[in-house]
């Protein structure tokens, strides 16, 4: 790709924001609150505003239920439209409620199955109402202990679960269905992999696709790896990013591996799926525990953009015959080149081209918004995972 189609490709580029990032977030150990932390969908969909003001690509929210609700969601999408941005995924939430303590698609009572599918209902109203297409699924669904329950039969009730929610969306709707390989649960997890996601997607039919979490992968996975299987079936969804050194860290994407978050997106582009009708949305998924929120989004886009950048600037042809010659030091030169490039130019030019800072971060900064909302937002209870 030459400067020109690179600069192309990098000006489509969106990245769906998680509303939820705005909000308070921790750990079982603390949730460390913020002055000028948003109170309601609104206030975090006026924060989330701000990352696409400075970015110009992070033009859509995700909202989670029941976290983001509220009364009229035509008035949340048209406080939504003034700002500039539109209504993303809407997430369900099967991992806060008393009754899902065993288990909710999968649980045995089929009362509590009929209660978690009924939450997915008022998900898909949600969708009608904020424009949304896109119901995104998450499980927390799993054992602590081996025989605690049958693994074959939480498979076939989970199936089943899955096919009612199938049945309630509308034509153009899709369903993306996000895989963990543990946590809540430590001894089994229902959708644990991608093979299991792609198994219960391939089962439902054409408009169910895989979510891929980076953080949610055993140590040492090799994630592009997974991102081109799930491209070549044709069924990947969406990435949840963000880093972590550890476990579920939910850092900041590109914070704790930017050399895996380039590999990704090389994936990406080699598979010509960064296109905006790919039908791949780039999500964020993450907490900003100690970090302040908007100025998080900020880097996380920014890292994001940087790493996309970076894969358009292989040199494919090069790398190509390299690999053709099985010239592995070659191949593998031509890949870090690019990885090695500094593209923080190429985007800043890129941004004044689109009428924007070349700076984001430091434009964010200087614009006082962060004073403007701690002197702002006195009162009222900070959003959070009300866990
Ligand atoms: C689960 C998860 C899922 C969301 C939640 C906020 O770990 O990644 O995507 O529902 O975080
Ligand atoms: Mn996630």
């Amino acid at each position: 790709m030459n400067e020109t189609q690179v600069l192309a490709a990098l000006r489509e580029q969106t990245i769906e924001l998680p509303s939820w990032a705005f909000g308070n977030s921790g750990t079982r150990f603390k949730v460390f609150g913020t002055p000028g932390t948003p109170r309601d969908p609104f206030e975090k969909l006026s924060d989330a505003a701000q990352v696409h003001r400075y970015t110009g690509i992070a033009p859509r929210v995700s909202l989670h239920i029941p976290w983001d609700l509220v009364d009229d969601y035509g008035k949340l999408a048209a406080h939504a439209a003034d700002l500039g941005v539109t209504i993303g995924m809407i997430n369900s939430n099967l991992f806060q409620d008393d009754e899902y303590k065993l288990g909710s698609l999968t649980h045995t009572d089929p009362k509590v199955r009929a209660k978690a599918v009924a939450h997915h209902a008022q998900c898909i109203d949600v969708m009608r109402a904020t424009g949304s297409k896109e119901l995104k699924l998450w499980l927390p669904d799993g054992t602590n202990y081996p025989g605690q329950d049958d693994l074959r039969d939480r498979q076939d009730r989970l199936a089943e679960s899955l096919q009612q929610i199938y049945a309630l969306l509308d034509d153009d709707h899709r369903l993306v269905l996000e895989y963990k390989f543990f946590e809540p649960a430590f001894y089994s997890t229902d959708v644990p992999d991608w093979g299991t996601s792609l198994l219960h997607c391939l089962a439902l039919g054409e408009r169910a696709k895989v979510v891929l979490d980076t953080g949610h992968h055993a140590p040492g996975t090799n994630i592009e790896f997974i991102v081109v299987q799930l491209l070549r079936q044709g069924r990947l969804g969406a990435f949840d990013f963000n880093s972590r050194f550890y476990a579920d860290d939910d850092l900041m994407a590109g914070a704790a591996d930017p050399f895996q978050l380039f590999r990704i997106m090389y994936e990406i582009v080699r598979s010509d799926a960064l296109r905006p009708d790919s039908g791949v949305n780039f999500m964020l998924d993450q907490c900003h525990n100690v970090e302040d929120k908007i100025p998080g989004q900020i880097r996380s886009v920014t890292n994001v953009q940087q790493a996309t950048a970076k894969a358009l600037l292989v040199d494919r042809d090069a790398l190509r015959t390299a690999q053709q010659a099985g010239d592995v030091l070659a191949a593998n030169d031509v890949f870090m080149d690019a990885y090695h490039t500094d593209v923080r130019p190429l985007l800043a030019g890129l941004r004044e081209e689109m009428g924007l800072d070349p700076d984001p971060m430091a434009a964010f900064k200087a614009s006082g918004y962060l004073a403007r909302i701690a002197a702002d937002r006195i009162g009222g209870q900070q959003a959070g995972w009300g866990a």
